[in-house]
C-alpha cells in the first residue's frame, strides 16, 4: 500500500496531467509510474551534500543557473543506476552539443510508457529545477518528470513537476519550476525519473538545479 504522500503526489500529477494535455496523457500511467517509484527507498538529509559541486551546462542557452549533473545523466556508462520500467534502450544519438564531453555518444531512448528512474545524489530541495536535453522520434512528444525525496516525515515523496513536450529535434528542455508551498530542505538526497506520457522520447545529459528561486 503507498504511503499517503506518494497518492497525494499521484493527485497532484493527475492535476498537471489534466492541464498540459487532456488528450495524451492519463492520471492511471502517473499513478502506475509512482507506484514503481514507491519500491526505491532514498537516504533522507545527508551532512555531506550540504555543498553540491556544481556546473553550468545551459550557459550556451541563455541558462547560467549552476546545475548538479544526475549520476550518470549522460548514459555514457549505458543504464548503469538507471532503474528502467517498460522499453527502454540505449542509442548513439547523443546530444549534439555534447555538453558532458566532446566524447560522448549514448543518450536513452524511452518508448511510449516508458520511464527511467535515477539512482539517488545530493541536492537541495528548495526549488528543484531539472533540465536535460530531448528529442521525439514521434515529433510530438509527451515526458513526465519527478522528483523524489525523502521529507521530514521520513516517507519517500514522489513530486512530479512537470510535463514537457518534445519536439522532433534535439533541444534543451523546458525549465520546469515546482509549486508554491513545498518544504524547504536542503542537503538531501533526491532522484530523478522521467517518464515517456506520449510518443517515443530521446534524453540525454539530465541535472538538477537545486537553487532556482525565480
Ligand atoms: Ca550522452
Amino acid at each position: 500500500m503507498l504511503p499517503r504522500s506518494l497518492i497525494a503526489a499521484a493527485a497532484i500529477g493527475a492535476a498537471t496531467l489534466a492541464s498540459a494535455s487532456p488528450a495524451a496523457a492519463g492520471p492511471s500511467r502517473l499513478a502506475d509510474t509512482v507506484s514503481t517509484l514507491g519500491t526505491a527507498l532514498l537516504p533522507k538529509q545527508d551532512p555531506a551534500c550540504a555543498d553540491p559541486e556544481t556546473t553550468k551546462p545551459f550557459a550556451a542557452f541563455g541558462d547560467l543557473a549552476d546545475y548538479v549533473p544526475v549520476p550518470n545523466g549522460s548514459f555514457e556508462s549505458g543504464l548503469d543506476g538507471w532503474t528502467p520500467r517498460g522499453r527502454v534502450s540505449l542509442t548513439d544519438d547523443n546530444e549534439p552539443w555534447k555538453v558532458g564531453g566532446d566524447d560522448h555518444t549514448t543518450a536513452a531512448a524511452l518508448q511510449d510508457g516508458a520511464s527511467i528512474t535515477s539512482g539517488s545524489f545530493c541536492g537541495g530541495l528548495e526549488y528543484p529545477t531539472v533540465r536535460m536535453f530531448a528529442r521525439s522520434e514521434d515529433r510530438a512528444g509527451l515526458m513526465l518528470v519527478t522528483v523524489l525525496y525523502t521529507g521530514r516525515d521520513n516517507l519517500l515523496h514522489a513530486l512530479p513537476i512537470g510535463v514537457q513536450t518534445v519536439g522532433g529535434k534535439w533541444s534543451p528542455s523546458g525549465i520546469t519550476l515546482t509549486a508554491s508551498g513545498l518544504p524547504l530542505l536542503t542537503g538531501v538526497k533526491l532522484a530523478v525519473s522521467v517518464t515517456s506520457l506520449s510518443g517515443d522520447v530521446t534524453v540525454d545529459d539530465l541535472y538538477v538545479d537545486p537553487y532556482r528561486r525565480s
